[in-house]
């Protein structure tokens, strides 16, 4: 980018701090990212995020005209840069970033790299996202699914005020599903809000491929915004079409329960991945402490031909807010809408922490299924913990000859 000019010779203010501001913003973008030296042997984390608000453009906030910014002071700000939708396209890692402004308003803006885990930098502009008759107050959380139609389809959260809210609750919203699709992430196409009978829907995500020639659709219908409150769960259900996309009706076929990581509410994450065992799936679980609402990733798989059937269901977490990952505007919360699986079969998971900030976690598909079907399932109760447990150290001491 050019750098502004000014009259003076001397260094002015604004001179000064936008050089010093350019460069650690370029060293920021430019900074490798080096896996953490702790590996579990399923996926491996890394020493840095991925995005952050501070890796959004500098001529996003700041005024780079002296004249009307001579202290060079940010303008717009930004807050966070993090639950981001995913694709590979042409060799590129591209991701779909919920960007949420100072002012609480989030939007979405593409992020690229050549090698998915550092040097994102996102594209000039901001998504352009058309509007529905009825303006969204707050979109975000991008599902990008390229589907066997030939469109890539962003599926997200459009929240807007509850208009039967009473007087003077002024946070009561309804969130229901987005529909854009798109060619290029640069020129969108908006299609109505997804239709169900469900008064809230957040976590929708589109089967990419077709179930009898209809459009499949993973749900979370609920009644409450923040709280579950009756339903929940993760859905399914089918649409004709597309362009006027109406769920009728919706069976749960990922349920949450008592006494588990997803015992208050639990939501789809990316769309899931086809392996040759199953469709792979990422999803968030929540459950309630005395220190609030605690976010972990879940993975389960589906049968091929029926997607909608839960076929293995390994217990506890995935992953889990560490170190850092624990604080944010929302603490406690790993959350991922958004993965990768490029020619060589390595899987790249791109999970927020606490609202804030996005990482990545790389793996293959073969460690990923191994996962999936040789972990146990949650027996529910501890003394089914403990034979679980107690199996896999007697079939170890054997072999370790005691
Ligand atoms: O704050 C944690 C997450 O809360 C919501 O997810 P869910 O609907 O499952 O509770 C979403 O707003 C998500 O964006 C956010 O990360």
């Amino acid at each position: 980018m050019k750098k502004p000019m000014t009259k003076a010779n001397q260094k002015t203010v604004f001179e000064t701090r936008y050089a010093a501001l350019h460069d650690q913003h370029e060293k920021l973008i430019q900074r490798p990212n080096r896996p953490t030296e702790h590996h579990n042997g399923i996926y491996q984390r890394y020493q840095h995020p991925v995005v952050t608000a501070d890796h959004t453009p500098l001529f996003w906030r700041y005024d780079f005209n002296p004249a009307t910014n001579p202290y060079f002071m940010e303008r717009q700000g930004i807050n966070a840069a993090f639950n981001a939708g995913a694709i590979y396209l042409d060799g590129k890692y591209l991701l779909a970033v919920r960007v949420e402004g100072n002012d609480r308003k989030s939007f979405f803006a593409i992020a690229e790299s050549a090698n998915g885990i550092d040097n994102f930098r996102f594209w000039e502009y901001p998504v352009t996202m058309p509007e529905t008759e009825n303006p969204d107050v707050n979109v975000y959380d991008m599902r990008l699914v390229m589907h066997e139609d030939g469109w890539i389809y962003g599926l997200f959260c459009t929240e807007r005020k509850d208009p039967q809210a009473p007087p003077g609750n002024t946070s009561q919203a309804v969130a229901q599903c987005g529909i854009a699709r798109t060619q290029d992430l640069i020129k969108w196409e908006r299609l109505p809000d997804l239709l169900t009978a469900s008064g809230q829907q957040r976590n929708v995500v589109l089967h990419p491929e077709f179930i009898d020639q209809k459009y499949a659709f993973y749900t979370r219908p609920q009644d409450g915004f923040i709280t579950v409150g009756a339903g929940g769960g993760i859905g399914w259900g089918i649409a004709n079409d597309i362009e006027n996309a109406h769920v009728r009706s919706e069976f749960i076929l990922d349920n949450k329960v008592y006494h588990t990581i997803k015992e208050v509410k639990n939501g789809q994450g990316p769309a899931p991945i086809k392996t040759k065992h199953g469709w792979l799936h990422l999803a968030h679980g929540v459950r309630n402490t005395a220190a609030g609402l605690r976010y972990v990733l879940y993975l389960f798989m589906t049968d091929l031909a029926e997607p909608w059937r839960v076929i293995y269901e390994p217990a506890g977490h995935f992953l889990a807010p560490e170190g850092e990952e624990r604080v944010g505007d929302v603490s406690n919360v790993l959350f991922s809408n958004g993965w990768i699986v490029n020619e060589r079969n390595e899987v790249f998971i791109y999970y927020a922490s606490s609202d804030t900030r996005l990482h990545v976690a790389t793996s293959t598909i073969d460690q990923l299924v191994d996962y999936v079907m040789n972990t146990p399932p949650d027996g529910l109760r501890s003394a089914a913990s403990v034979q679980t447990r107690k199996a896999l150290i007697n079939r170890n001491l054997r072999i370790l000859g005691q």
